[in-house]
């Protein structure tokens, strides 16, 4: 992409509204426009980091076995009439009439939803286990909303649900999407540790939060240091086999959120210098719930003695729009965002140093083609500016490599390249400059992890 074509209102003032990093730099880097309270348009820049966060969660939640659909945004009242949400909802909950004044609302989450799938569409236990989720727009009336989209009244989620015959089946889905959640979390650059969470209005007896920590978080978080060293389970992790170990592994060091925090237990299980006392950013929940909506709404399969039987249910969030800023709150400095490789909304920063400069023009022009060729994904800024400008651009919008293309370095055949994170400096000739990045980029994008 040429920046002299691209849409990116950067800003040099720093909006006096944000009261968070994240939210300063998303609206500084042109992600993010405000449209009303809780409410975001998500400008181009933006909208290319959400794409690669929904990317690498399709991925994920693919390889362990769930099915991606799509339901709507409005849900018939009646739905939730019978799990007997409509009313306990309350206030957070947008209530919609159509011009037929039928009850409408925007889904705040789709339980009630993917339970009449099922039960229009499953009837025996040998269709089990099942998993269906969708990534699609949520809507909350939150009383604050907060931090730009870390804590907004319209947000974007991933939410899968299961199905299974008994509760064992139910945990071992359960298991498969924890793991699939550590490996999601990895893959974007973050530590989330899962820590024992309240169920709140989705319900349920067993469940966790996925926390990142941050200085900014609205959690109090507790845990135990060495959680944050436990080893990630690998791309080929067997989703069909037993996972407990994995779970395991990330469950049994103390760690827990304000609300469910047993300081006797936490203070007499973790060694002084091990403690963590902290906050922290929720960027993912997971529930089991078994048959709480399954009963009252039917949702039953014969299972192998002919009997119906209601199936043990479970369902597993990720909020996309809260991970961008979260991502951004754990990478970032003095002058601006640090993507890492995986999620950048694009991997280099191609800058002409000299404007009008008729070798660095012609070289930069081949170099981005090359790059594009490469499979590299460029902004090639082609303004015609000072070089002062392009750089602060670069460092604010946080792509993890900058290419530097000037008259001086062209005399000896060679470019800069900095690694926006280290600050490292290299030069390298114009014949390696391409196999230099791709040798950093590649590994650096996390496929193979
Ligand atoms: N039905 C369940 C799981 S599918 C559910 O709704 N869980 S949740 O309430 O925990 O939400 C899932 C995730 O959505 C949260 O972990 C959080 O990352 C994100 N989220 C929730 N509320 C907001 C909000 N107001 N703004 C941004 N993200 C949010």
């Amino acid at each position: 992409m040429r920046l002299s074509k691209y849409f990116l209102p950067v800003l040099k003032e720093t909006p006096k509204e944000a009261e968070i990093v994240s939210h300063r730099l998303m609206l500084r880097a042109a992600m993010l426009k405000q449209e009303a309270s809780g409410l975001y348009a998500w400008l181009p820049l933006g909208y290319r980091v959400l794409r690669k966060v929904q990317n690498i969660i399709e991925q994920e939640q693919d390889r362990a076995g769930a099915i991606e659909l799509l339901m709507p945004t409005l849900q018939p009242a009646d739905l939730w009439r019978e799990s007997g949400r409509y009313d306990a909802y309350g206030k957070e909950m947008l209530r919609i009439q159509d011009r037929h004044e039928r009850d409408m609302l925007y889904g705040p989450t789709n339980e009630e939803m993917i339970t009449s799938i099922f039960r229009s569409n499953v009837k025996s236990y040998k269709d089990l286990p099942l998993n269906l989720y969708h990534i699609q727009w949520k809507f909350r009336d939150e009383i604050r909303p907060r931090f730009g989209t870390m804590r907004s009244r319209e947000f974007l989620m991933k939410d899968a649900y299961s199905f299974d015959l008994t509760k064992e089946e139910a945990v071992k889905s359960y298991h498969r999407m924890f793991v699939a959640y550590l490996r999601t979390y990895y893959r974007m650059g973050l530590t989330a540790v899962p820590m024992q969470a309240e169920t709140g209005p989705i319900g349920g007896d067993l469940s966790h939060e996925f926390i990142v920590l941050a200085d900014t978080g609205e959690s109090g978080v507790f845990c135990d240091k060495a959680l944050l060293d436990q080893p990630i389970p690998p791309k080929d992790v067997d989703f069909d086999g037993d996972l407990t170990s994995y779970v395991r592994d990330w469950t049994t060091m103390y760690a827990a959120t304000e609300d469910m925090i047993d300081m006797d237990k936490f203070q007499s299980e973790v060694p002084e210098d091990r403690r963590i006392e902290a906050r922290g950013i929720e960027v993912g929940q997971v529930f089991y719930f078994g048959t709480k909506y399954s009963e009252p709404m039917g949702a039953t399969v014969a299972d192998a003695n002919g009997q119906e039987v209601p199936v043990h249910m479970g369902s597993y969030g990720i909020g996309l729009t809260r991970l961008v800023p979260a991502i951004i709150e754990a990478s970032h400095d003095d002058d601006g965002i640090i993507w890492p490789v995986s999620v950048a909304p694009f991997e280099l920063a191609l800058i002409n140093l000299k404007a009008g400069d008729e070798e660095c023009a012609s070289t930069c022009d081949g170099l981005y083609k090359q790059l594009e060729n490469a499979g590299i994904e460029v902004l090639y800024d082609d303004r015609d500016m000072g070089a002062g400008g392009k750089f602060a651009t670069a460092d604010l919008i946080g792509l993890p490599y900058q290419m530097i293309v000037g008259p001086r370095g062209l005399k000896n055949n060679e470019v800069e390249i900095k690694n926006r994170k280290t600050g490292e400096r290299t030069n390298v000739s114009l014949e390696q400059a391409v196999d230099f990045l791709l040798e950093r980029i590649v590994p650096e994008r996390r496929q193979d992890v």
